[in-house]
């Protein structure tokens, strides 16, 4: 890991975005977990066929045309997910980051401690679901995240991510 999150909120020059006091761009952090890696390699009829890269570059994408910057990074261990939580945690806290858009994976279905730590860190998270969690098996339709999240997106496919950037530039960007 190099850097923090705030120290690799690299300002775009000269793009009309979301920028904080010190006049450096917002970031948005994008967290996916466990197993997420194999997007588009497995289960394509589940999740579809767009890779992780391909999501990541969506992420980019979406972000530069709202004027924002974003940061994505996939763990499958939850103890590496609750630090980039608490860490986010800070950096919003300190101006610099808008919130998180977080796919737990099936840490959704089963993690105390993650909602925990989103809750303990006071982010602004929007839970985020590729499938219709809701739509397949029971075990999948409880989310320990859904409580401490600002906003949910479950079902769109891997468009759910720009989505989810979107609603949460939207929701915490002030308008004049
Ligand atoms: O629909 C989603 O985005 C999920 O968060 C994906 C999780 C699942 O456990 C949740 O219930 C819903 C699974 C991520 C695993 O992704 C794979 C992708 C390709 C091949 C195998 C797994």
């Amino acid at each position: 890991m190099v850097g923090t999150i705030a120290e690799r909120a690299a300002p775009a020059s000269g793009a009309r975005g979301c920028r904080g006091a010190d006049n450096a761009l917002k970031k948005i952090l994008v967290l996916n977990g466990p197993n997420l890696n194999l997007l588009g390699l497995r289960e394509p009829t589940v999740y579809g066929s767009a890779t992780l890269a391909d999501v990541e570059t969506l992420c980019r994408d979406t972000a530069a045309r709202l004027g924002v910057a974003v940061e994505c990074r996939q763990s499958n261990h939850e103890g590496q997910l609750i630090d980039w939580i608490h860490e986010a945690g800070a950096a919003q806290r300190a101006g610099q980051l808008l919130g998180l858009v977080f796919n737990a994976g099936a840490y959704t279905h089963t993690s105390i401690a993650l909602a925990d730590a989103v809750k303990g860190s006071s982010l602004t998270m929007i839970e985020l679901h590729i499938s219709n969690v809701h739509a397949r098996e029971a075990y999948r339709h409880r989310s320990y995240l859904s409580g401490v999240a600002a906003g949910i997106v479950v079902g769109f496919g891997v468009d759910g991510y720009a989505l989810a950037i979107e609603g949460l530039v939207r929701r915490t960007t002030a308008r004049p």
